[in-house]
């Protein structure tokens, strides 16, 4: 009975946590960053999968960088809300955007 009353509980909580936090993928393959814009929101994580066979990064002009070996993924956790535009350091043309909402 206890454990009964216990899950009624935890089923009402999450109903009404807002929004849950959110793993967003960006893929890169033949240097190109795909989708090349993505909406997100503080919280979510972009997790960047590289298919190519070699390096690249995400790279934010006086920000952070995301080393993303080849063949691999890594990923960062969104803390600040703000559009920012990132490269790669490797391959300067290579551009995405991050459109962050609080
Ligand atoms: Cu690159």
């Amino acid at each position: 009975m206890q454990n009964h009353h216990l899950w009624i509980a935890l089923t009402l909580a999450v109903g009404i946590v807002p929004a849950q936090a959110e793993t967003i993928q960006v893929t890169i393959d033949r240097l190109v960053f795909s989708p090349a814009t993505v909406e997100a929101k503080v919280g979510d994580t972009i997790e960047w999968v590289n298919k190519d066979v070699f390096a690249h990064t995400a790279t934010v002009k006086g920000g952070w960088e995301v080393m993303i070996p080849p063949k691999k993924s890594a990923s960062l956790t969104l803390k600040t809300a703000g559009p920012v535009d990132y490269f790669c350091r490797f391959h300067p043309n290579m551009k995405g955007r991050l459109v962050v909402a609080p």
